[in-house]
């Protein structure tokens, strides 16, 4: 048994929206001129006080839902390498030391080349993208986001004619992370290029406007809002563009519950659980999980003529 459906997160522990409403505020500056590198730079390390991302600007593709509070965004994570329980990572993960980071961006690419974090800053303008995320243990979230489409990223490296997936590699530090192979490690995931390359596709530095806390995958991760969450690589630390199908971790696992594609689809059970509903954390009715989360209209095309019961 990998994954448990655990209870949700007690009502209690979540901050009262107006705490946390109160410390936002946008830093509008420049549009965007601070220096990346400069700026990182300057922003505090290693899981000590929260430091605001430069100027972003609000995404067209943000739902108006009700955001989780930031609270049990932090505290109710999945991030296995840091164990397997919804509060492991909060208490962990702050040993991950996030600087300096390098993204190697290879494989099937006409430039082929490692990005320092403090560059991604620059490739685009950062965004605001509030997303739903759909876990496949059934239960979602809604996060603001802050990040640039990894389809920026992915042009800087030209990919080449060949190149029909992406493979997306994360950090893995036995040192401070789990030893026991519950998944093999480094947790990797996938998409089909088109998928990487769809504007919905988001690869996250922050969240609540902040740098991204190391349990939600700091310093950078991807969003991939139409798909169940474990397609949501955190902490990556390379990107190949390959020819073939990725293997990936969870499907390495248990390759009959979680098959390459993971969007979420209500129609499609898990082998163990009904995918019909979900609960959005902090509420105690279900609602219905809606097909690839809500995000049907931009991404269904993407699948035109595939069977997606098989394609699971
Ligand atoms: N490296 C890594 N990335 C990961 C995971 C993980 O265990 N390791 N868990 C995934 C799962 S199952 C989910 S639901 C999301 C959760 O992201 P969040 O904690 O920021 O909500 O991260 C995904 N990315
Ligand atoms: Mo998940």
């Amino acid at each position: 048994m990998l994954i448990k459906r655990p209870a949700d997160i007690s009502p209690s522990e979540i901050t009262p929206r107006s705490l946390f409403e109160q410390r936002r505020h946008f830093l509008v500056g420049a549009g965007g001129a601070l220096a990346g590198a400069a700026l990182w730079a300057a922003l505090p390390r290693s899981g000590q006080a929260a430091s605001r991302l430069p100027a972003y600007a609000p995404s067209p593709f943000s739902t108006s839902e009700e955001k989780t509070p930031l609270k049990a965004v932090t505290t109710y994570n999945n991030f296995y390498e840091f164990g397997t329980d919804k509060s492991d990572p909060a208490e962990n993960a702050g040993k991950m030391s996030v600087q300096p980071w390098t993204v190697r961006v290879e494989g099937l690419a006409g430039k082929p080349r490692t990005f320092g974090i403090e560059e991604l800053l620059q490739l685009a303008p950062l965004e605001e993208r509030i997303y739903r995320l759909r876990c496949v243990e059934g239960w979602s979230m809604v996060i603001p986001w802050v990040g640039l489409p990894l389809a920026a990223l992915l042009k800087q490296v030209e990919p080449l004619g060949s190149a029909k997936y992406v493979e997306f590699v994360t950090h893995y530090d036995p040192a401070i992370m789990l030893r026991r192979p519950v998944l093999s490690w480094p947790y990797v995931e996938g998409l089909r290029l088109d998928e990487a390359q769809h504007p919905l596709t988001l690869l996250a530095l922050g969240l609540y406007g902040d740098v991204l806390p190391n349990q939600n995958g700091a310093p950078v991760r991807l969003v991939v809002p139409w798909k169940y969450g474990f397609k949501s690589a955190k902490s990556i630390v390379a990107i190949r563009l390959v020819e073939k199908q990725p293997r990936t971790s969870w499907n390495r696992a248990a390759a009959d519950e979680y098959g390459f594609y993971s969007n979420v689809n209500p129609e499609v059970a898990h082998p163990r659980w009904s995918q019909a509903t979900e609960r959005r954390i902090g509420e105690l009715r279900k609602r219905p999980t809606l097909m690839f989360n809500g995000y049907g209209e931009q991404v269904a095309g993407l699948y035109q003529g595939m069977d997606l019961k098989a394609n699971y």
